[in-house]
């Protein structure tokens, strides 16, 4: 576990990089995603369940010097009942965070999440300015072109394996 020091440093760095990136991209669109749900009744399980979730446009914004980058990606839930995404892991780095970034006034700021709901047919994208996967401690140098594969995690059903094909900073 990191000391919270390290954690509000972390933070504010990410921050400024995202609000660096937020500045070439195109003008933020403040919707608010969907407020997280704090706890799920439990669903059953089924054999399929992992498949019912769509993965797409998964990929990093490549920064220099292994800095904390931010992963994208559009879920999409084609089961009939909510699902939980509970976490993430990569053998390429240390620890994966769900974070949210929201503008207010043309002030950025990022809040970690600890869960993200996905609705039946609801997609919930993961995109510069909102939902990201924070991607923390490197465990090697990456450049754009290399593919990074992370697993998503649920509270119930299988993980999935999703590659993220790692792009240049100015991305979108
Ligand atoms: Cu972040």
């Amino acid at each position: 576990m990191r000391s919270d020091l390290q954690s509000l440093l972390m933070l504010g760095l990410c921050t400024a990089l995202l609000s660096i990136a937020a500045t070439t991209t195109a003008p933020a669109t403040a919707a608010a995603p969907p407020a997280p749900a704090s706890a799920a009744p439990p669903t059953p399980v089924s054999s399929l369940v992992g498949s019912e979730i769509l993965v797409e446009d998964a990929w990093i914004r490549w920064l220099p010097a292994n800095l904390p980058a931010g992963g994208y990606m559009v879920l999409t839930n084609n089961g009939a009942t909510t699902r939980v995404l509970t976490g993430a892991s990569s053998p390429d780095f240390g620890e994966i965070g769900f974070h949210l970034t929201r503008v207010h006034n043309g002030m950025s700021d990022m809040t970690p999440v600890p869960t993200i709901e996905l609705k039946p047919r609801v997609p919930v994208r993961f995109a510069p300015g909102s939902y990201h996967l924070m991607l923390m401690q490197s465990k090697r140098a990456l450049r754009p072109g290399d593919r990074v594969l992370i697993t998503l995690l649920f509270a119930e059903g299988p993980p999935i394996e999703v590659p993220f094909a790692v792009r240049a900073g100015n991305s979108q």
